[in-house]
Order: structure tokens, then sequence, then C-alpha cells
């Protein structure tokens, strides 16, 4: 069997003084924090389309990357050695789930049929793999907007036979998320969306992603998928304006099509960046609205204007999403998907796995850091007593309901101006700065 990471041996927790770099330093997964293990914490996968895949080519230039497992005439033995780096890569690195779209993983025919048994064949050793290695399969999805019949949308594509070419592939991509036991399965809009005004009809285009989800919730029961549902917020790219831009957009469609007890969000760092909010401010309303879902770890460069997928590396950006997570309650279905793929000039094998690791340690740092703020309460306490006067008499009475505008109105004629209270945000951002 060929050895695609020849020279690579499993990577280790050697703990913060080790220089050893193929070892984490950070990342201990068997170390408890507030009563689990980091690794039942953060819950990370590898993801296929960027790692396996994605060889480094840009708009100016084509693929750099060495890529041994992409070698060969035979499109089909490619994409089975593929898989077959995927699982060493992911065993060697010691994480328990990965990701896929159905195209990723199997190239596709020219038929549907085709492209169906060839899903299968791919499928089969995947199931094999994971079952010899003990990995898991986080979530599945299909890629709805590589094909240039997709050009204008899949489920939103003003003609209705992509809409079923649409649904004929999300009902094979279910299947096989299914066959592969995954806990989950994205939806991410893809090409839906639109560039121009002039040529869409934007109210029914809606109509018709909330029917296809409908579609697929439906055919989820039918063949008994127990798997979560996550739509996938971004805000522009491939298309000028995306549907699902971002979480509060995403949480109103759901609720409009009385989606929102099907599907979930899987908050990605760089869309939220690029929908011009915090990766903190998407997963703290996903939370406080109770669709926080999973999430695609990575970062952007904000001096940037596109998705570039970088490796998460800082520690600020680790620790509020931790800090949000854990005050949520923390992952049930969902994980950390390394949706990042190394730079144009990180061309070796081994990048990857620098890669890899550098965001495992930065989430593990980032979860310390919040397990000690979250006991501490360091924050808890500023933001209980900046709100104190809504746990008594007048805050009370309002959030209860039993006032008018009148009464309102009599109390502060009696009481006279409020008085004003700092923000302290200094003072906080130095606590969080104690803790980081
Ligand atoms: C693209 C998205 C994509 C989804 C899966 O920007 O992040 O990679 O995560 O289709
Ligand atoms: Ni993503
Ligand atoms: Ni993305």
């Amino acid at each position: 069997m060929t050895e695609y990471f020849a020279g690579v041996k499993t990577i280790k927790y050697e703990g913060p003084d080790s220089k050893n770099p193929l070892a984490f330093k950070h990342y201990n997964p068997k170390k408890k924090v507030l009563g689990k293990t980091m690794a039942e914490h953060l819950r990370f996968a590898v993801c296929y389309w960027h790692s396996m895949k994605g060889g480094g080519g840009d708009p100016f230039g084509v693929a750099t990357r060495i890529m041994p497992w992409n070698e060969g005439s035979d499109e089909m033995e490619i994409a089975e050695n593929t898989m077959r780096a995927n699982f060493e890569f992911i065993e060697k690195l010691g994480v328990d789930y990965w990701c896929f779209h159905d195209r990723d993983i199997s190239p596709e025919g020219k038929t549907l049929s085709e492209s169906n048994a060839r899903l299968d064949r791919i499928v089969k050793l995947a199931r094999k793999l994971q079952s010899d290695k003990g990995i898991k399969l986080l979530w599945g999805t299909a890629n709805l907007f590589s094909n240039p019949r997709y050009m204008s949308g899949a489920s939103t594509n003003p003609d209705p036979h992509v809409f079923a070419y649409a649904c004929a592939q999300v009902k094979k991509a279910m299947e096989a998320t299914k066959e592969l036991k995954g806990e989950g399965y994205v939806f991410w809009g893809g090409r839906e969306g639109y560039d121009t005004l002039l040529n869409t009809d934007m109210g029914r285009e809606l109509d018709h992603l909330a029917q296809f989800l409908h579609l697929a919730v439906d055919y989820k029961k039918t063949i008994r998928f127990g798997g979560q549902f996550y739509i996938e917020p971004k805000p522009k790219e491939p298309t000028t304006h995306q549907y699902d831009s971002d979480a509060a957009a995403c949480h109103a469609f759901l609720q409009k099509y009385k989606l929102d007890k099907h599907l979930k969000l899987n908050i990605e760092a760089n869309h939220a960046t690029l929908a011009g909010h915090t990766f903190q401010h998407e997963l703290q309303y996903a939370a406080d609205n109770g669709i926080l879902g999973s999430i695609d770890a990575n970062r952007g460069d904000l001096l940037l204007g596109w998705d570039t997928d970088q490796f998460p590396t800082n520690l600020y950006d680790t620790t509020l999403a931790m800090y949000v997570l854990l005050k949520s309650g923390g992952f049930t279905t969902g994980g950390l998907n390394f949706d990042a793929k190394v730079r144009r000039q990180s061309i070796d094998p081994v990048d990857l796995f620098h890669a890899h690791i550098g965001g495992m340690d930065a989430f593990a740092r980032g979860l310390n850091s919040a397990a000690k703020l979250v006991s501490s309460k360091a924050i808890d306490k500023h933001v209980k007593k900046r709100y104190a006067g809504w746990d008594k008499d007048l805050g009370k009475q309002i959030e209860s309901g039993k006032m008018t505008l009148a009464k309102l109105e009599q109390i502060v004629l009696a009481k006279g101006e409020p008085k004003p209270q700092s923000g302290r945000q200094e003072l906080l951002e130095n606590i969080l700065n104690d803790y980081i």
C-alpha cells in the first residue's frame, strides 16, 4: 500500500515546551476541560475538498501543490487513491471526523447514472476505510455549483430542469452520507443568489430554495436519515448577492418557510467577516436563537475582500468562538471542520500537517482560555451588573409585559433623568487579554 505522507508519523501531544513542529503543543485529545475531553469539545474534521483536492490554482496560475495521490491516467483510480491518502492523513493527524462534497470524492460521469455508480464505488471504499481506521463522517454535501449547468443557480435556477437535477444530486448525496453514517448534512448556497436583479425574480427564487429544502426534509424522513441538516451562511462569492447572506438572514428565511425546526446553521469564520460581522457575532446570533449547529473553522484576510479560507491561527477568534460555544452548551452533532486550504506556496504534503496542527493548537488554546473565562465569570459578572436593572422593580415589570407607554411616562416624570453608566470596554478587553 502506497504511503502518501511518508516520513510523517502519528502526531502526538508533546506539550508547550516541545520544539517538534510535527507535534501538538496544546491539543491534548484526552485532557479534560470542564468535564469533557478536548477531543469531545472540539470534534475536529478534515475537509476533503481543500485538503485532498484543490491544488492551489488561482485565476492567475495553475495548481502548484505536490499531491502524489493525484497522479495517474484513470480518474477512478485517482479517486480511490485520494480516498486512501485522505484516511492516511486523518489517521496520522489523530482527528475523528471528515467532511466531503459528492463531486470531491468521485468525479462526475457523462450521465447522472454513471455519476451515481461512480459515487457508490467510492463510498464503498470510504466506508471500509472509515471502519478500518475508526474515523467518522461529520457531514456530507452536494456540489451544486461547479458544473456549468448550475451557472444560474441550482434550486434557484430559472430552469426547472436544473432544479430537478439539483434535487437528484442531493437525493444521492444524502444517501451517500447516510451510508457513511454521517452525523449531519450541509446546504451551502453555492450559486443560490444573483448578480443583477434585471434578470432575476428574487421572490420566486427564494420560494424555490425553500421548496427544495422541504423536499430534502421529506426525503430525509423517507430514508430515515438521522443526521442534522445545516444551512451555511455566506454573503457573496460566487454571486454578488448570496441569498443565505448571514445568520440573521438565514434565520428569517427558515422561519418564513417553516424550516426552522429542520435546519441549524453551519457558521464559517471567513463568511462572517465577508458579511461585515465578526465570527463571534454570527455564533452568538445562532446560539441565542437555538440554531448553532456546526462550524467551518478558518479565517479570512481582512485586507482582502474574498473567501481566502486560511487556517485559523488567531487566538482572540478561537477564544471568543469557544467562549460562545461553551456558554451555549457545546456541540451535539456538529464540530470544527477545517474548511481551509494551505497557501499556494505551501506545496509539500507536510504543509498540510503544519496547517492542521496550527489550527488544532489554536482552538485548543481557545478552549483552555474560554473555559477559564467561563469558570471565573470574569466577563459574565460585568455583563450581569450592566443589566442588573432588569432583574428588579422597573426592569422586571417591563419584561413581564405589565407596562404601558403611559405608565412608563409617569415613572419618568417622577424619577427624572437616568444616570449614565460606563460600558467599561477597555477594562473588559484587558480582562480578556489576561486569559489569552
Ligand atoms: C464555500 C463554502 C463551502 C461549504 C461546503 O465558500 O464554505 O466550502 O462549506 O459546500
Ligand atoms: Ni464552508
Ligand atoms: Ni467558504
